[in-house]
């Protein structure tokens, strides 16, 4: 088999990248470890920016992200107890989120390379990446028990934090930075009402919650529990008497509990990989970084990487230039620290430390009080909830 670019990854930067790089006319397989049920039944992700929306349109995948997304103008801050809406709309001069879950856009995007009949392989194993460092790299898998080869120009280390590409590189070419939090989030999926119009972000005694949606009819809410914490230890009674608690009294009573369609601990962490290029081979999304969710950026870091990319791969082959391919670590990383910035700096903000106590709480609400009274922090932290731009220009 042969093709212009192997794609490792059917996850969110994988199928993008293949949509966008196919609308260029560039051919690519896209190479995927598990079922495409499975893929779809991974719960993570829900604010999409507005760079990250551009980027579906230009895949031409944005049509039911426009019509049943939620834009959202705003979001709530709530500590010591009383809820401070931070507009952002407006402190960004017009610029909003979309609320639109990133099950949605997988789906939207493997619905449309199907019908564009372009190639992906479910549930390949035994996943190899060869030759990279060369001109004619190649990339093996086993299917059924069969072993195939796909020659290629180009390999995309799309397969998320725990995948095989950059696992592949020798390790004396990486470096990684990397940063674990001793708390986790205990989310929920439930068909009730949300709580609120906008997203709730909660710091309080007992821990951060987060109150955000899928639709006007489908919540997602989060718990932060200690590292040790395990799913088994819960049942939907627990977390809605938890989650009550650690809201105000006006949510507490506009709160709608129902069974739980998903509930799972994801841990927090910080992980930078540098440099993100290596010969033929590029890493892409969570292959390369991993931000604490509180920021809303892992999927948002992952579309900005693939436009990148697609963008450096379109300049290859249409102006044999090989400006973009030179650019793409140091472009993408520009803007990954920024983001691992702002999602380290709001997780800190939010969330309870066990070794700072109540030192580290008066701290956090003097920083809260700071923020909602400040135009110019709240500004900052709207600039970046919203997307910092993607720069072009080195
Ligand atoms: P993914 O989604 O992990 O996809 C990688 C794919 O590669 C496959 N794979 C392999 N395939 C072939 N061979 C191998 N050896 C392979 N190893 C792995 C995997 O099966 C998978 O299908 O990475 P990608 O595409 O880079 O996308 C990244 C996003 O999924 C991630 O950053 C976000 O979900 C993070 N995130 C959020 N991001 C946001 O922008 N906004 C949010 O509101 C947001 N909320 C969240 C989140 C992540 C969460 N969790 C569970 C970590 C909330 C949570 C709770
Ligand atoms: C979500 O809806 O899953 C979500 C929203 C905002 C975040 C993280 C996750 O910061």
């Amino acid at each position: 088999m042969r093709t212009q670019v192997a794609i490792i990854g059917a996850g969110p930067s994988g199928l993008l990248l293949g949509q966008l790089l196919h609308k260029a006319g560039i051919d690519n397989i896209v190479v995927e470890r598990q079922s495409g049920d499975y893929v779809l039944s991974r719960i993570r992700a829900g604010v999409l920016e507005q760079i990250t929306m551009d980027l579906l349109e230009q895949a031409g995948v944005a049509q039911r992200a426009h019509a049943e997304g939620l834009p959202h103008h705003g979001i709530e801050l709530l500590f010591k107890g009383e809820r401070h809406r931070i507009d952002m709309h407006k402190l960004t001069g017009g610029k909003q989120v979309m609320v639109y879950g990133q099950t949605e856009v997988t789906r939207d995007l493997m619905d449309a390379r199907a019908a564009a009949g372009l190639s992906t392989v479910y549930e390949a194993s035994q996943v190899s990446l060869h030759d990279f460092d060369g001109t004619q790299p190649r990339v093996r898998y086993v299917k059924d028990g069969v072993t195939h080869e796909i020659e290629c120009d180009f390999i995309a280390g799309c397969d998320g934090y725990h995948g095989v590409s950059r696992a592949s590189v020798p390790a004396g070419s990486i470096h990684e930075y990397e940063k674990v939090y001793p708390f986790g989030w205990l989310g929920v999926l439930a068909d009730v009402p949300p709580v609120s119009e906008e997203l709730i972000y909660a710091n309080t005694s007992r821990g951060f919650a987060l109150c955000s949606m899928r639709s006007h009819t489908r919540s997602r809410y989060y718990l932060q529990v200690p590292s040790e914490d395990k799913v088994e230890n819960w049942t939907d009674a627990l977390f809605w008497e938890e989650l009550a608690r650690r809201l105000d009294p006006a949510a507490r009573e506009r709160l709608v509990t129902g069974p739980s369609l998903e509930m799972s601990i994801a841990p927090l962490r910080s992980f930078v990989a540098e440099p993100m290029r290596f010969g033929r081979l590029f890493l892409a999304g969570d292959a390369a970084h991993i931000v604490p969710p509180t920021g809303a950026k892992g999927l948002n870091l992952a579309a900005s990487d693939v436009g990148y990319l697609s963008g450096a791969l379109i300049e290859h082959y249409r102006e044999h230039s090989a400006a973009g391919i030179d650019h793409y670590s140091a472009r993408c990383l520009s803007r990954i620290w920024k983001a691992e910035r702002f999602s380290w700096w709001f997780t800190s903000l939010m969330h309870r430390f066990p070794e700072t106590g109540e030192f580290g709480q008066k701290i956090q609400e003097a920083e809260l009080d700071y923020l909602i009274h400040s135009e110019a922090a709240s500004t900052s932290l709207a600039e970046n909830y919203v997307g910092l731009p993607m720069v072009h220009s080195n």
